[in-house]
């Protein structure tokens, strides 16, 4: 059985990290990384700041990521620019969920810097807010910024991480699959027009996790194809998520979204 490791957050070791690059286990599911109570207090400060920055009541996410602006670099940065104040104004009073995974992985890696990515432009988007709603899904696709993201620096790392905060749960559905298949550049045949892949490109072999409580932190290795399930519930699915790129030669770890 290909089964996540759920974990506290001061147990995790080398060897699990590891063992989710190379697709040894599905996915770490740090539990409680965020309270509950702070859960909650983040949401209500994306409410807030949903009112104050953004006119749109059916915001599907509040900052930028990368995959959606692949070229147009300009634009990207500025959007990373102007997401600053948002990002204090919502972690004005709770840690920053930046510091926090970053703490987390230097304590496991401590020869590795760790830091917010950047190039000439500035810096990247430290993470994106994902608001989904009854009905929305995400069809099977992988993330792989040396492939996706050649116009990037980011695209000279060696291996990527994906680490998503659940901050809120729908009462059904939006349950993450991983497949037991990682992307190859031949699998580009079963690419859908807009985005994903046709279900032809993975086995079944499959790991779902549907027992997610908010608060929870997920890391998976994103080569491997994965999905959301469709959202059933009234209450929107929020995550915050970002990637962690790792330089194993410099020793050296950065992240963006
Ligand atoms: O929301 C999730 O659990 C996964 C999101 C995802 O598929 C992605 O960020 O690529």
């Amino acid at each position: 059985m290909w089964t996540p490791l759920f974990i506290d957050s001061q147990k995790i070791s080398q060897k699990d990290l590891k063992n989710i690059l190379s697709g040894e286990i599905p996915a770490l599911v740090v539990r409680n990384f965020y309270s509950e109570t702070q859960c909650m207090e983040i949401i209500k400060k994306i409410e807030t700041s949903k009112k104050t920055y953004f006119q749109k009541s059916k915001l599907e996410h509040i900052g930028p990521f990368l995959m959606s602006f692949a070229t147009r670099k300009k634009d990207y940065f500025q959007k990373s620019k102007e997401f600053q104040k948002i990002n204090q104004d919502i972690f004005e009073r709770i840690e920053n969920p930046s510091t926090r995974i970053f703490n987390m992985i230097q304590k496991v890696l401590p020869s590795f810097s760790i830091s917010l990515a950047e190039q000439d432009e500035g810096y990247f988007s430290p993470f994106v807010i994902r608001i989904h709603r009854k009905g929305k899904s995400i069809p099977i696709h992988k993330d792989n910024v040396k492939y996706e993201g050649k116009e990037y620096s980011i695209s000279k790392i060696d291996q990527q991480l994906s680490c998503v905060l659940h901050l809120q749960e729908s009462e059904t559905g939006g349950d993450v699959i991983i497949y037991k298949n990682q992307w190859e550049k031949k699998d580009e045949r079963y690419r859908n027009i807009d985005f994903g892949y046709t279900p032809d490109v993975v086995t079944k072999e499959c790991c779902k996790i549907s027992n997610i409580n908010k608060g929870d932190l997920v890391i998976i290795n994103p080569n491997y194809y994965h999905q959301v399930t469709k959202i059933l519930g009234e209450t929107p699915r929020i995550t915050l998520g970002m990637f962690l790129g790792i330089y194993n030669e410099n020793h050296k770890i950065v992240a963006w979204a």
